[in-house]
């Protein structure tokens, strides 16, 4: 048992790093104008980071109602800026919140706020909320979703973590259920996930591995899993309770691309353990190996040939793939 100061350390420091702290000099910056004043979009208009304020009637913050995307941009382009979107419509449709922007006005928004952030390379938090209503759940009173677009750098684990490989910990929380709360649909209700994070940070993890009702593997907190054996690639179905990742999607490209066998059948706990290699990857981690998993050691320990393979594929795409965000 923690004690209730070990607790409270373990839960107030936890392995992320938060996106501010991020933003030290790193070369991704184009000038510090950017670091002191981010330029945050709310319905059409942009706001100072101080001044950029929703509602205290916003169900976003009263139920968690609402959905978002969080995509990267690297080299001055936006990384799979279509696959985000298609995603973010899919979610609101899910949840019939009729985000009030065509596509392209909404492709034309980021892509603004980015550069009026003045960054080459950063993180962008695209969020729609179901608006502004009264204290009832019911989303009838709300007239109209608002879209917010924050603009940041976002640096998940540290360097050393990149070369070495993530801890990880199966949690008791357990991803929900296509029945109760769809995984597939990327909202604002990240209850389920924040409570295996929790639980990761007080076992000193660097992430939290969650199993579905039935006790397959579903996925990380914020990341999709694989696992490789035998030279194949493996990777829980959407139907186990995973997000149907974009970076999870880039892994099928690159695993095509470069003639490696990959499936997606139910994996199990054992599955995990007895891989040669296992890796996440999500927008925010990007391609990251898993070299310790509930105390059982992965393959060598190291990140494996396959996993290295991907992850250097994967920064080639992002820095040759993707939107322009500046005109030159
Ligand atoms: N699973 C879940 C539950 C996610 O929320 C992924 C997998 C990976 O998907 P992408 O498309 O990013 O490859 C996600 C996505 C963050 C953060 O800022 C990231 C997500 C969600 C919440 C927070 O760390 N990502």
């Amino acid at each position: 048992m923690l004690s209730k100061d070990a607790e409270g350390t373990a839960l107030m420091t936890p392995p992320l790093h938060p996106e501010r702290a991020a933003a030290k000099p790193s070369g991704t910056k184009v000038s510090n104008a950017a670091a002191e004043s981010p330029k945050i979009y709310i319905d059409g208009k942009y706001f100072d980071e101080a001044d950029a304020k929703v509602s205290v009637f916003d169900h976003g913050l009263l139920y968690g109602d609402g959905v978002f995307e969080g995509i990267r941009f690297y080299n001055g382009r936006v990384f799979r800026l279509a696959e985000h979107m298609e995603r973010l419509w899919d979610s609101a449709r899910s949840i019939c919140i009729n985000i009030p922007l065509s596509r392209p006005e909404m492709d034309a928004a980021l892509l603004e706020t980015i550069r009026r952030n003045n960054l080459r390379a950063g993180y962008v938090r695209l969020i729609v909320t179901r608006g502004v209503g009264n204290l009832g759940l019911n989303p009838i009173q709300c007239k109209q979703p608002s879209v917010i677009i924050i603009v940041s750098t976002i640096s998940l684990y540290a360097e050393e973590i990149y070369r070495k490989g993530l801890t990880v910990v199966t949690v008791p929380t357990r991803r929900m259920g296509a029945a109760t709360l769809n995984p597939a649909i990327k909202s604002l209700n990240y209850l389920n996930n924040v409570l295996a994070r929790i639980e990761a940070n007080l076992s000193r993890a660097d992430e939290a591995l969650m199993l579905n009702d039935a006790g397959n593997v579903a996925e990380c907190t914020a990341d999709n899993v694989f696992i490789v054996k035998r030279g194949q690639i493996m990777t829980p179905p959407i139907t186990a309770g995973a997000l149907r990742g974009i970076t999870r999607s880039v892994v099928f490209d690159i695993a095509a691309e470069i003639g490696i066998k990959i499936s997606e059948p139910e994996i199990t706990r054992h599955d995990v353990y007895i891989a040669d290699e296992a890796f996440l990857t999500g927008t925010a981690a990007e391609v990251i190996s898993m070299i310790n998993v509930d105390g059982r050691i992965i393959g060598t320990g190291k990140p494996g040939p396959i996993t290295t393979r991907i992850i250097a594929r994967f920064r080639e795409l992002t820095r040759e793939t993707g939107t322009p965000i500046f005109s030159e």
